[in-house]
């Protein structure tokens, strides 16, 4: 499936700086900031900084070297943010919501991590 990516979407718009953003952690290759507005106590976005228009899309076209650190640094916010799941609790959920279907709002990959309580069964 081919993708077209818009430059002009807020997340973009967050990466070329003419937007601000809470940052949680940046690396060579992604930004994890606090979502606008948050679902849970902790809610971070992490972003790839390629334009990649959702999951699909990167999952097909990115390098090995941005899937790597995609994945490690959701994994870091993680550990930042307390959430990692211990003997006595925690955890957290991984969400991405991708094309029409998905009710993604935003066109350009992003997982949102949603932790600091106990989040409801996913009905639907
Ligand atoms: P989604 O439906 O998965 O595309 O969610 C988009 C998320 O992006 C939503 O939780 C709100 C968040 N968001 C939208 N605009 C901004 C913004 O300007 N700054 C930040 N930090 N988050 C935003």
């Amino acid at each position: 499936m081919p993708y077209t990516y818009d430059d002009q979407n807020i997340f973009a718009k967050i990466l070329r700086g003419e937007i601000p953003n809470n940052t949680v952690l940046e690396t060579d290759h992604c930004l994890a900031f606090n979502d606008i507005q948050p679902q849970a106590p902790v809610h971070v976005l992490v972003i790839p900084k390629g334009p990649y228009v959702n999951y699909d899309h990167f999952a097909a076209a990115a390098s090995d070297a941005e899937v790597a650190d995609f994945t490690r640094t959701v994994g870091e916010v993680c550990r930042i943010t307390g959430v990692q799941p211990g003997d006595g609790g925690g955890g957290y959920r991984l969400i991405s919501n991708t094309g029409r279907d998905g009710v993604q709002e935003v066109p350009h990959l992003h997982v949102h991590i949603l932790g600091g309580r106990v989040m409801g069964r996913m009905v639907s």
